[in-house]
Parts: structure tokens; C-alpha cells; sequence
């Protein structure tokens, strides 16, 4: 989508810390840091969230979910890490490109909302 800004990131548009990259999936740091390690896991294919999930093919999701433990695994978060992805207004997604936030580095609290 020409307008969505990770679709600007993932084409080199705008620039970002690349962390990972393959053929259905890109990954960078997060310009907000809200951990050590705070990654972005993204489809190079645009859909808005979860909540359009069937907007992507069952191997671009499988890489996305594949590519969370791959960069925790290149960050050394040999202790454990946090995936989360954010859908819709209530969960205060910011940004309408489906991403993973993969947070590490810390021990995380235990509460999840
Ligand atoms: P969410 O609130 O779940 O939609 O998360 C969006 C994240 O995207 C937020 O943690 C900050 C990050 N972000 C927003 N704009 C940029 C940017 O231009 N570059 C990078 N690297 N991260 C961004």
C-alpha cells in the first residue's frame, strides 16, 4: 500500500534498523524501544492486523510467527521473550500494517493488559 509507512520501511522508503529480512518477512528495531530488545516482525505483504489475517497466504503468516523466534534467537533472548500484536483501537494499535513485537532483554511483568 503506497500510503502505509511499514510498507515504506519494508521498500526502503524510510529507513529503519533492519534486524532480519526474508523472502515474506521483515524485521527492525522499534523507533520506541519499550524493552532491551524491542524488534518489529512484519509481512513484506500489506494487511492491517490480525483482524485481516485472511488478507495473507498460511505461509506468509507461518513465516511471520517462525521469524518472532528467529530474531530472539539472533538478539540472544536465551532468557525468554514477549510477542505481542496489537488489533484495533482498543488494543491501541498505531499503525494499520500487521506487525509482532518481540520484546526481550528484561524480566517482563506479569500482567498482560
Ligand atoms: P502498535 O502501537 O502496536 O501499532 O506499534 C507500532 C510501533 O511502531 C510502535 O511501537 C512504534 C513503532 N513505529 C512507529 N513509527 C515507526 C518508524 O517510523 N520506525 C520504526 N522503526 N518504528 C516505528
Amino acid at each position: 500500500m503506497s500510503d502505509c509507512l511499514f510498507c515504506k520501511i519494508i521498500a526502503g522508503e524510510i529507513p529503519s534498523t533492519r534486524v532480519y529480512e526474508d523472502e515474506l518477512v521483515f524485521a527492525f528495531r522499534d523507533i520506541n524501544p519499550m524493552a532491551p530488545t524491542h524488534v518489529l516482525v512484519v509481512p513484506k505483504a500489506h494487511a492491517a492486523s490480525l483482524a485481516e489475517a485472511d488478507a495473507l497466504d498460511d505461509r506468509t503468516l507461518a513465516a511471520c510467527l517462525r521469524a518472532c523466534g528467529k530474531v530472539a534467537a539472533q538478539e540472544g533472548l536465551t532468557g525468554g521473550f514477549r510477542v505481542v500484536s496489537n488489533c484495533g483501537s482498543d488494543a491501541c494499535q498505531s499503525v494499520p500494517h500487521l506487525h509482532f513485537h518481540v520484546l526481550g532483554g528484561k524480566k517482563m511483568s506479569e500482567g498482560m493488559a
